[in-house]
């Protein structure tokens, strides 16, 4: 098995990258408490998830790179610089939220400073909005990239197609990552498509694709390293699939009993990327049960400030509906 240190990754890198994939996990998990005390409007949901999302992020480079993420990407926002307390106010659409300042659905992400493009409702626009973002990089000769994520049942939207086609041409410095998380909403894969893997699309464009364990994230670090050298050294773009599996239902308005059984979601909890860490760090003299507990405790701690912050935040002005819509 691939070890951190193989990819560069201190100890202190891998246990940084293992708190944020806890914070994320214990964010999300909040959220749903809050949702069903009926104080929070929705929720979507990062879990199963974040270990792909942390290790995606710790290989960009986050002093300069752009990235579009897409509503599950808890874990990349975190690993960019947002905050539980930030992640909080979107959550209960408070004037103080740096998304959106409680404009948008929770899980839009949008962050000049972090360089987090604004997130659209429909999925899949945010490809030629990263790919946009790709060619000003390449005019600018500035040697950032983008790295946009999107969800499997997305890339069969025309935003896919087209983004993709656009940066394989123009050898954009461009990572297009899908996390494959076997379902959209109620439609399981081998509905969705009939290739046997989401990469193979790559070949269509012209640019290299991979199929990783999105359960591993230091295989994930290592194909989004690799993709972003090449998009920085000029040579375009990348296409990454994770396969991972989505722990929760679509939504906090989604009934997933309708459509896959308890066992099915009990078997992916074996595979949970977290867990998988966690034994991973354990295993190599990183982490032990008793940090974890410290780590758990601290994370505990930020988010109940977080929570109680953003709960007693005041929400918007009615005088502000009209900022930043209009040209002011
Ligand atoms: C253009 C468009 N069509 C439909 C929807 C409704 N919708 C929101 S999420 C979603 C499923 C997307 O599935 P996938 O891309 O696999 O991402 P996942 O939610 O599984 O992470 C759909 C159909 C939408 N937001 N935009
Ligand atoms: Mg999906």
């Amino acid at each position: 098995m691939l070890k951190h240190d193989e990819l560069g990754l201190s100890n202190d890198n891998v246990l940084e990258m293992y708190r944020l994939m806890v914070l994320a996990r214990r964010i999300d998990e909040r959220m749903w408490l809050l949702n069903r005390a009926g104080k929070i409007p929705f929720v979507v949901s990062c879990q199963g998830q974040e270990a792909q999302q942390v290790a995606a992020a710790f290989a960009l480079d986050r002093s300069k790179d752009y990235t579009a993420p897409y509503y599950r990407d808890v874990g990349v926002v975190l690993a960019l610089g947002m905050t539980a307390k930030e992640l909080m106010l979107q959550a209960f659409a408070k004037a103080e939220d740096p998304n959106s300042a409680g404009r948008q659905m929770p899980g839009h992400f949008g962050s000049q400073k972090l360089r987090i493009l604004s997130g659209s409702s429909p999925v899949t626009t945010q490809v030629p909005h990263a790919v946009g973002i790709g060619l000003a990089c390449k005019m600018n000769q500035d040697s950032s990239i983008a790295y946009v994520t999107l969800g499997e049942g997305s890339t069969n939207q025309g935003d896919f197609h087209e983004g993709a086609n656009f940066a394989a041409v123009h050898k954009l410095p461009v990572i297009i990552m899908v996390e494959n998380n076997q379902y959209a909403i109620s439609v399981p894969l081998n509905r969705q498509v009939a290739c046997e893997k989401i990469s193979d699309r790559a070949i269509g464009y012209g640019m290299p694709g991979v199929t990783v364990d999105g359960n591993n994230p230091l295989v994930v670090y290592q194909a989004v390293k690799e993709a972003a050298d090449r998009a920085r050294s000029g040579n375009g773009p990348s296409l990454i699939e994770t396969i991972s599996y989505r722990l929760t239902p679509h939504s906090s308005d989604d009934n997933e009993r309708t459509y896959r059984s308890s066992e099915e979601v009990e078997q992916a909890k074996e595979k949970d990327g977290l867990i998988v860490f966690k034994q991973y760090l354990i295993e190599n003299n990183v982490l032990t049960e008793d940090l974890d507990a410290e780590i758990e405790k601290q994370v505990k701690e930020e988010i109940d400030q977080a929570t109680d912050y953003a709960e007693t935040a005041p929400y918007p002005s009615p005088e502000s509906l009209y900022h930043g819509v209009y040209y002011e």
